[in-house]
Formats: structure tokens, C-alpha cells, sequence
């Protein structure tokens, strides 16, 4: 089965299995996003993960009143699963073997941290709040990354492979065929935006990035303005797909800037990916890429270049699976 057809198949699958009671199934949800009601708060992230990511998110904002707060607990969730290929250390390594993970968090009045290229953390997406509220930096990379992480009492995990993580190296050593190109099936990155009921902004993004990158390679997702902006006069953005094609077109900003120029937040996806799109021609049939966003008022979108990406949304009338539409069909 080809393996964009295997993947929607497994979407479908793994989206009858998560819904259950309150969460609706997609085709019952109302197409045109850029309807969307204004409700706040409201917390949407990437992929099916999103549903249990929102749902400690959610309570978070609850117990704490702090979106910042929320949208760091809520993809811990995800770091922490060891059912993630695509997310935390349990997660496919790159083409040595080695698990690298990239992650960053955001503020709506733009304080930022990130944390790229870094080996045996657990929670990257703590490691980069540390990085924003205890440095006065932004950014920390790699072996630095870690000797902070260690020197902020964060604990160190072993470097073993997941065995499933591991099974599949071993397969892909087989072949060693290095191609700078989403497959579909292994790009799953958490990312999360929400507004609180005053209307506060904040992001969050985590990834093992894509796998068996070379060594070194870092993506869209610890970059703020590619991977996720954050702006309390505009909205929140945060991206999924193939790192390269979004940081080509800077794209969580451009998402942001757009809603700061009036489009909604489903406008501005779309208008993102048709840029993504013309930026990157070349190979464009196996690249996925995807939005999701919401704006100050708690309307919210999400768009990608091809079918198969979904999010999810939590309001106060539930956490629901969307599918969003696409570019190509
Ligand atoms: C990256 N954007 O490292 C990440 C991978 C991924 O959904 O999204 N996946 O390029």
C-alpha cells in the first residue's frame, strides 16, 4: 500500500479509536473554519496526540489560570509517551542512531526559549522554558543544551532506542537512502497554541524531528517565527510537516502577521501553505506541511498542503478531532 494511503488509513483508524463520548467525528464538524466562533479559551495542537495533550492542557489552565502554564503541560503529555515515534526520546533517531530532539515555547508578550539538537532530555519543551525564563538567551543547542539541562537538575535519560524506534533503524539501515523529503507516515510534531479568557496568548512545540535526518539537523520547530510565533495583538501559530519547506517562508510569523492584517485564522493558513507551496516546487507531492492557528479572540484554523493532517480543539464545549482541508486532494 502506498505509504500516503497507509498513513490515512492508520489516521482513520487511530481517529475512530479517540473518539469516543464527547469528541465529535470530523464530517460532523462545520467546514468552513473562518466561522469559527470567537470562544475563549480555546487550545489547539497538532495530530491525534492533541486530544490527550489538550485535555491536560485544559485542566492546567483550570488549576493555574496560565496559558503558559498550559501549553507547557499539555505537550509533556506527548513528550512523555512512549508510544511517540515523532515526539521525545522515545522517537525515531537521526541517520546515526541517535534521538535528537528540538522543541520551543512562546509567550504573547514575545518571550521566547528553545532548545535544538539535544540528546537525553525528556521534557525538551521545560528545557526551553528554562532557557526563556532563567538565560537571557533564546535559543541553546545540543551539547550546551544539555550541560543546562543538567545544571537546572533535569534528570538525564539513557540513549537506548525505543525497540520499535530501533527496529525500524535497523530497517531503514538497509537501505540508508537519505531523502530530504516528508514520507507522511513519520512526521508527527506536537505543537499547541491557546488564548485564555482575557485573550493571552501562548505556544508551545516539540519534536524528535524527522527521521534519520543527518546528524545535526535541526528543523522548523525550535526556530520561533518557522516552528511557532506567539503575538498578544494578533495570534498564535504553530506548524507541522517538513521543517525545511516552513522555514523557507518563516512560516508561523507569516501565519501571525496575516491575522495581524485582518485575515482569520483559517485565511491566513491557507495563505501560508499556497506560499509554502510556491517556495517549494521541487518534490512538492511527498512534502507535507500543515498549520493550525488561533487569534486573540479565539477564533481558530488549521490548513496543509495535502490531505491526512488533522488537530485538535478544545473549548469549553469539548475536545474535538478536526481533519483539515488541504491544498491537494
Ligand atoms: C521537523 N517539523 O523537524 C518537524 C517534523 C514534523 O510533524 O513535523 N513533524 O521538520
Amino acid at each position: 500500500m502506498p505509504s500516503r494511503r497507509k498513513f490515512l488509513k492508520q489516521t482513520l483508524l487511530s481517529s475512530a479509536i479517540l473518539l469516543p463520548g464527547s469528541i465529535k467525528k470530523s464530517s460532523e464538524l462545520m467546514q468552513d473554519k473562518s466561522e469559527s466562533d470567537g470562544r475563549k479559551p480555546r487550545i489547539i495542537s497538532t495530530w491525534n496526540h492533541g486530544l490527550d495533550a489538550n485535555e491536560k492542557a485544559w485542566s492546567v489552565l483550570h488549576q493555574t489560570g496560565s496559558i503558559l502554564d498550559a501549553v507547557e503541560e499539555g505537550v509533556r503529555v506527548t513528550e512523555a509517551d512512549p508510544a511517540s515515534r515523532t515526539v521525545g526520546i522515545y522517537g525515531f533517531p537521526d541517520r546515526e542512531g541517535i534521538v535528537t530532539l528540538d522543541a520551543s515555547i512562546m509567550k504573547g508578550n514575545g518571550e521566547c526559549g528553545s532548545v535544538c539538537f539535544v540528546r537525553q532530555v525528556k521534557h525538551p519543551i521545560t528545557l526551553a522554558r528554562k532557557v526563556m525564563e532563567h538565560t537571557p538567551h533564546v535559543m541553546l543547542a545540543g551539547e550546551g543544551a544539555r550541560q543546562f539541562a543538567i545544571a537546572q537538575g533535569m534528570p538525564m535519560e539513557d540513549e537506548v532506542l525505543h525497540p520499535e524506534s530501533e527496529e525500524a533503524y535497523l530497517e531503514w539501515l538497509e537501505e540508508q537512502e537519505y531523502r530530504p523529503i516528508i514520507n507522511i507516515e513519520n512526521h508527527d510534531t506536537i505543537g499547541m497554541v491557546g488564548v485564555d479568557a482575557d485573550g493571552n496568548l501562548a505556544g508551545s512545540c516539540t519534536t524528535s524531528g524527522l527521521a534519520f535526518k543527518m546528524h545535526g539537523r535541526v528543523g522548523d520547530s525550535p526556530i520561533i517565527g518557522a516552528g511557532l510565533y506567539v503575538d498578544n495583538e494578533a495570534g498564535a501559530a504553530t506548524a507541522t510537516g517538513l521543517g525545511e519547506t516552513i522555514i523557507k517562508v518563516c512560516g508561523s510569523f507569516l501565519v501571525v502577521e496575516l491575522m495581524r492584517q485582518g485575515r482569520s485564522p483559517q485565511e491566513a493558513c491557507e495563505e501560508v501553505i499556497g506560499r509554502l507551496i510556491e517556495k517549494n516546487k521541487d518534490g512538492i507531492e511527498d512534502m507535507q506541511a500543515g498549520f493550525i492557528a488561533v487569534n486573540k479572540d479565539g477564533e481558530y484554523g488549521g490548513y496543509a498542503v495535502h490531505p491526512g493532517f488533522n488537530y485538535a480543539v478544545q473549548d469549553e464545549s469539548g475536545n474535538t478531532l478536526e481533519d483539515a482541508r488541504s491544498r491537494f486532494t
